[in-house]
């Protein structure tokens, strides 16, 4: 997979050559191209923004820079079948889920630009509409000074999905969210895991749960789920009422997808952690 990347702040992609994904980059499954926006200006002063019309606060990004380097990083390596995808962080944009990480993890070229100030002028995306696909999305509910760590995020998310860059291929089956299980999902799917344990069976004396050490895998697997569903039901109510709703599709973004099942057995486990709210608790 081919990522590039265009930035005014090119030395925060440092990371990339870190951990599994610098691995991964050393070894040729992934290669990056880190772009200086800078490098297509063409006044002295390699000016990138300016004021808004309309007036307001802050700066906007020129559209002529990131017309010129769009076309020039597009065009690398370009072929037929090869043509890339355009991603936007920004806060406006749709929700980055483990979903987006899994498609944008099977396209060959991904291009991120890293906008920054009040963002990019807004011809830019519309433009880059009419030549490439191109996805706006945002990695959650709060604003950053520029789109740089989001993509440091996005691109976490998706390398740790491409063959051979996790240590073991099966831990990406059954993450939080996962969707690694085959046509059903994995175990995981529309939901966060419980906790995970380790040597030595007793710490500080606290006992790692008895089931674990049973040998028991079809006890262990049901175990793992009703920690994870108490947890999810802890800690993000909404995924619960998703699953409860029927709408967390099994696999792929395609709507009449098989939805997610939820037994009785996982039905009384939500129950006993308080799903679905009944009496008092529900507003008329
Ligand atoms: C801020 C350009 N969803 C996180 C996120 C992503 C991008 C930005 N902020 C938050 C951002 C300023 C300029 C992008």
């Amino acid at each position: 997979m081919r990522i590039d990347i265009i930035t005014i702040f090119p030395e925060y992609f440092g990371p990339l050559s870190v951990s599994l994904i610098g691995k991964a980059a050393e070894r040729g499954d992934i290669s990056f191209g880190v772009h200086d926006l800078r490098k297509w200006t063409h006044d002295v002063h390699r000016t990138v923004d300016d004021s808004p019309f309309g007036g307001g606060p802050g700066m906007v990004m020129k559209p002529e820079p990131w017309g010129d380097a769009l076309d020039a990083v597009a065009s690398m390596g370009a072929g037929p079948g090869a043509n890339p995808l355009l991603v936007i962080p920004t806060p406006t944009g749709v929700p980055f889920t483990q979903r987006h990480a899994a498609r944008y993890a099977a396209e060959p070229r991904l291009i991120f630009a890293c906008g920054r100030y009040e963002g990019i002028d807004g011809r830019v995306t519309d433009e880059a509409r009419s030549r490439m696909r191109v996805e706006e999305v945002s990695i959650g509910d709060y604003v950053l000074a520029g789109g740089e760590p989001a993509v440091l995020v996005m691109t976490e998310a998706i390398c740790r999905l491409l063959p051979g860059v996790l240590g073991n291929a099966e831990s990406a089956a059954d993450d939080s969210f996962g969707f690694g299980g085959g046509s059903s999902g994995g175990p995981m799917a529309g939901l966060v895991e419980g906790p995970a344990f380790t040597r030595p069976r007793v710490w500080r004396d606290r006992e790692v749960p008895a089931v674990l050490l049973s040998g028991d895998h079809r006890a262990i697997a049901r175990w793992r789920r009703d920690s994870a569903l108490r947890r999810t039901a802890q800690n993000r109510p909404d995924l619960v009422w998703r699953l409860l709703a029927g709408s967390v599709a099994a696999e792929g973004e395609d709507a009449g997808e098989e939805a997610v099942r939820l037994d009785d057995h996982d039905r009384a486990v939500l129950a006993e952690a308080g799903f679905p709210v009944t009496g008092e608790d529900v507003a008329n």
